[in-house]
């Protein structure tokens, strides 16, 4: 009885605090959701202006499984461009405008593919401690070995089909990334502290969406033809169009 006693006045406490901590917990994971704010977009191309360059050929005959995963010769993807003059494998990014706002890693890693011994895609973007998984679908041993400026180098053997699990903590646009097997292997990876980035597909078009109205600076980045740079405002709920033209050897 005596313990029954000592007990019994406590119980209504714990349910008191309970259901104010439940109380708590429901206040913050409403100030924590997200406001349905409007949001502005910026669409547009990359465009090559130059004489027409030709892809180079790329020889797989140093390892029999690279060249037999190839029907048509393999080739290089350093300089992608569409018959319309667009350009793929640009990253266009904001670079200045974003304040002093933090940002979470998304949930969903980011993937990158050694197949046909070539990266897919062959310039990949993704957000600072994002997880990143190299996939080796390929009935041969990669060594995947990003060589940063701003983050630790790493250097992993990878056999058909082992898992490679890995994260960029530091933002650095963008690390040249080589395979140790295949000299002729190459990619680039992007790794920026905001989400709002996008790589241009194989015509040269982006769309960059869900961006907070405001003023940007907006940059577009080509491992060769190096980086471009404009200024725009955009408005709640607008969108607007941008296009970056590289020139050969500009
Ligand atoms: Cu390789």
């Amino acid at each position: 009885m005596k313990i029954k006693y000592i007990l019994t006045p406590h119980i209504p406490v714990m349910i008191v605090t309970a259901v104010a901590l439940l109380m708590a917990a429901h206040i913050a994971a409403v100030a924590a959701a997200p406001a349905v704010a409007a949001t502005a977009s910026l669409k547009g191309a990359a465009k090559f202006q130059g004489a027409a360059l030709k892809p180079t050929r790329i020889d797989m005959s140093s390892d029999p499984n690279c060249a037999k995963a190839h029907t048509t010769p393999a080739t290089t993807e350093d300089l992608v461009i569409a018959a319309n003059g667009g350009l793929a494998n640009v990253i266009v990014y904001v670079s200045d405008g974003l304040g002093d706002r933090t940002f979470e890693p998304p949930q969903q890693p980011a993937v990158i593919e050694q197949k046909g011994c070539q990266y897919k895609p062959h310039v990949l973007a993704l957000q600072t401690n994002q997880k990143l998984d190299v996939v080796n679908d390929d009935p041969t041993t990669h060594n995947i070995h990003p060589m940063p400026n701003n983050n630790r180098e790493w250097n992993k053997s990878q056999p058909h089909g082992m898992p490679v699990e890995e994260a960029f903590p530091r933002e650095e646009i963008a690390i040249p990334v080589k395979c140790n097997v295949h000299p002729w292997m190459r990619s680039y990876i992007a790794v920026f502290k905001h989400p709002y980035f996008v790589v241009t597909d194989k015509d040269g078009n982006f769309d960059l969406k869900d961006l907070p109205p405001g003023t940007y600076t907006i940059k577009a980045w080509h491992e060769k033809l190096g980086t471009q740079s404009q200024k725009i405002t955009v408005g709640a709920n607008e969108t607007k169009t941008l296009e970056f033209v590289f020139k050969s050897g500009s």
